[in-house]
C-alpha cells in the first residue's frame, strides 16, 4: 500500500506531496510524509505486527503513555493523530495497521551520539521520561511483550535456538563467552525476584535513536513508545548506556573498537540522574553499573537467537548481519563488565 493513499484515511492538514522512508528502527517501517505547508509534516508507520500481535493493546498504551507525558510537559514525546473514524490506527485492505504522529520539526537524532553534551541531553530526556511515567496510573498499562527484557526467558531462547541446528565453532564460542556472562548478570534478576526494586513503568528501549535533540534549544523528545509496559527503570538507564558509552555502532564489525569512554558514561548518569535521581532508591542506584552490562547483553544474546532462527525477528541489511550485531553487543557487555570492575 502506498503511504500517500494511507495517510488520507487520518486527520491531516494540508496536502502531503512526497515521501521517504526512514531507515533506522529494527521492527517498522517508517515513512517522513512531506505537506506543501513544511511546518506540517507527519510521520507514518506500518505496525509490525508479528510481533505486536494485539494491536488494540500496544495502541492504548501509547495513546496513554502520550497524552499522560505531553500533558505535564508538551512535546516530550510525539503526538498521535487519529484517523477520520476517530481510531488511533488505521487497517489497510492488507490487514496492514498503520499509525501516524506528527512530525517533530528542528530535532534531529542519532544512531551513536557525537558529542558529550548530547549524551547527557540524551540521559536528562529520558531521566524525564521516566519520572513523569511515575505518575501515569500502571494498571492501565498492558504488558504487550511478555518477558521482554527477562534475562532467564532470554537466555532460555538462546539455549532452546541450538536445539536441532549445525552449530559452527564459532557460533559455539560465542554461546560459550554466553553462558559465562549470564551468571555475573544475575543480581539484578535476584533483586526482581526478591522484590527488592520496584516495577515501574518504563520505555524499555531508550537505544540513544530514541530521543531526538532538538537543533537549537536545550528540549528533548523521546520517541518510540511502543514498548512501553511494566519494566524497571535499570532497563532504561541500561539502554542509554549500552547505546552511549562508546564511539561504535551497535553493528561494530571490529571488535578490538569498541571500548567504553569515560567521559560518555558519566554524562549520560549525569543527565539521567539529574531528573530521575528524586524518584530512584537507593536499592536502583547501587545496581546502575550493572544495568548498561545486562542491556549489552540481553540484545547479544536476542541478536544471536534471531541468527540462529534464520533471522525472523530483525529486520537485517546483510545476511550475518544479526551475528555481527550479537557479537559486538556480547563484547560490549564484557567491556561494560570490566570498566565497572564487577
Ligand atoms: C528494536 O524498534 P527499535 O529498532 O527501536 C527492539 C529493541 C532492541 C533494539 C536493538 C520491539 O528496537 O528491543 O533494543 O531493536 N524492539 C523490539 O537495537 O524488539
Ligand atoms: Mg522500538
Amino acid at each position: 500500500m502506498n503511504p500517500l493513499d494511507i495517510v488520507q484515511h487520518f486527520r491531516i492538514n494540508g496536502q502531503i506531496k512526497s515521501y521517504e522512508a526512514i531507515r533506522s528502527g529494527h521492527i517498522n517501517t517508517s515513512y517522513r510524509l512531506f505537506n506543501l505547508d513544511p511546518k506540517s509534516d507527519y510521520l507514518l508507520q506500518k505496525i509490525n505486527t508479528t510481533i505486536f500481535k494485539d494491536v488494540d493493546s500496544l495502541m492504548s498504551n501509547i495513546a496513554m503513555v502520550a497524552n499522560h507525558c505531553n500533558s505535564l510537559q508538551p512535546d516530550i514525546t510525539l503526538t498521535l493523530i487519529s484517523t477520520i473514524q476517530d481510531n488511533l490506527c488505521f487497517k489497510d485492505s492488507e490487514n496492514n495497521y498503520w499509525r501516524l504522529y506528527k512530525w517533530m520539526n528542528e530535532y534531529e537524532s542519532f544512531d551513536t551520539p557525537n558529542t558529550i553534551a548530547h549524551i547527557f541531553r540524551g540521559g536528562r530526556g529520558f531521566g524525564k521520561f521516566s519520572k513523569l511515567l511515575s505518575t501515569l496510573n500502571s494498571q492501565k498499562i498492558n504488558q504487550t511483550l511478555p518477558g521482554f527484557h527477562d534475562l532467564k526467558y532470554r537466555y532460555q531462547q538462546l539455549l532452546n535456538s541450538t536445539i536441532q541446528q549445525d552449530i559452527t565453532n564459532e557460533i559455539n564460542l560465542w554461546l560459550a563467552k554466553s553462558k559465562g556472562l549470564y551468571e555475573i548478570l544475575s543480581p539484578i534478576r535476584d533483586a526482581i525476584s526478591k522484590k527488592k526494586i520496584p516495577k515501574r513503568i518504563t520505555h524499555n528501549d531508550t537505544k540513544f535513536n530514541n530521543i531526538l535533540l532538538h537543533k537549537t534549544q536545550e528540549i528533548e523528545c523521546v520517541v518510540d513508545l511502543e514498548t512501553v509496559m511494566p519494566g524497571y527503570i535499570l532497563y532504561d538507564y541500561g539502554d542509554g548506556i549500552r547505546t552511549s558509552a562508546t564511539v561504535c555502532p551497535e553493528d561494530e564489525k571490529v571488535l578490538e573498537k569498541i571500548k567504553i569512554d569515560k567521559s560518555r558514561v558519566e554524562a549520560f548518569k549525569e543527565g539521567f540522574l539529574s531528573e530521575a535521581n528524586d524518584i530512584m532508591y537507593n536499592t536502583e542506584k547501587t545496581l546502575l553499573p550493572l544495568a548498561g552490562p545486562l542491556l549489552a547483553y540481553l540484545m547479544g544474546i536476542r541478536f544471536l537467537t534471531d541468527h540462529m532462527m534464520g533471522d525472523k525477528y530483525y529486520n537485517i541489511e546483510y545476511p550475518g548481519h544479526n551475528f555481527i550485531r550479537a557479537k559486538s553487543q556480547l563484547t560490549l557487555c564484557q567491556r561494560l563488565l570490566d570498566y565497572e570492575n564487577v
